[in-house]
């Protein structure tokens, strides 16, 4: 499923990662891991769920998309799931992160399906109740004209950041992963821009050891 960076590549993913807060993964999926996790993603998607509503604990910033929550996955596929223990992925991110990461016990939140689909669809300003989000991209908008591009502040963690000097926009393509220091870096998803536009991530959440529960009310309010 997975195209690993090797061990030197690592090292200065490493470092990117600690000045940043973000990485960028480009073809962490293999062709085959994208096929099969595209055709996973294409069958849950009919069980996801229409969100439309304004994150009240996120400054009511926006969430326009489709989602499935963890639970619902761990029913519906053991490639998702198998992919969010894999041991050489968790490696990978530990090494990247530079301390043990473990999984997330929430049974809802350690692995999500997010599907923008129309115009607008957005996944608005927010903080993630866990330290580490790794983002792997199914589907997403071939030019960043598109939309559905990753902002974030690497400095800081405050919603407002994101307006302000200093974020980056970061467009990724199919097969892309990235990973974020999500729990202390705002950030968000760019609205889509026009009809025929999809963006599909799976989002695995990981933490370090001893840091377990939600802090905000926000996954259950978007994953329930
Ligand atoms: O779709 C993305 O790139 C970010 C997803 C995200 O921030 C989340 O699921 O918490
Ligand atoms: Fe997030």
């Amino acid at each position: 499923m997975l195209s690993l960076p090797s061990p030197t590549h690592q090292q200065s993913l490493r470092r990117w990662f600690s000045a940043d807060r973000y990485v960028a993964l480009p073809g962490l999926l293999s062709s085959t891991g994208l096929a099969t996790l595209g055709a996973e993603a294409r069958r849950l998607e009919a069980e996801g769920v229409r969100r439309d509503f304004r994150m009240p604990c996120m400054a009511d910033s926006p969430r326009h998309m489709t989602t499935l929550g963890g639970h619902r996955i761990a029913d519906a596929s053991p490639a998702i799931t198998g992919l969010y223990e894999d041991r050489q992925l968790r490696r990978l991110l530990s090494s990247l992160h530079g301390e043990a990461v473990v999984a997330v016990h929430d049974p809802v939140e350690r692995h999500v399906l997010n599907v923008l689909h129309r115009p607008g669809d957005t996944h608005g300003a927010h903080t993630d109740d866990y330290p580490l989000a790794l983002v792997l991209f199914l589907e997403a908008p071939p030019s960043p004209v598109g939309g559905g591009l990753l902002e974030f502040h690497p400095d800081r963690s405050d919603l407002d950041a994101l307006d302000a000097p200093g974020t980056r926009r970061v467009h990724h393509r199919p097969g892309d992963g990235y990973l974020l220091r999500s729990d202390r870096t705002a950030h968000r998803v760019t609205p889509l821009t026009r009809p025929g536009l999809r963006r599909t991530v799976l989002n695995f959440a990981y933490t370090t050891p001893g840091r377990q529960g939600a802090t905000t009310s926000s996954a259950s309010l978007l994953y329930d």
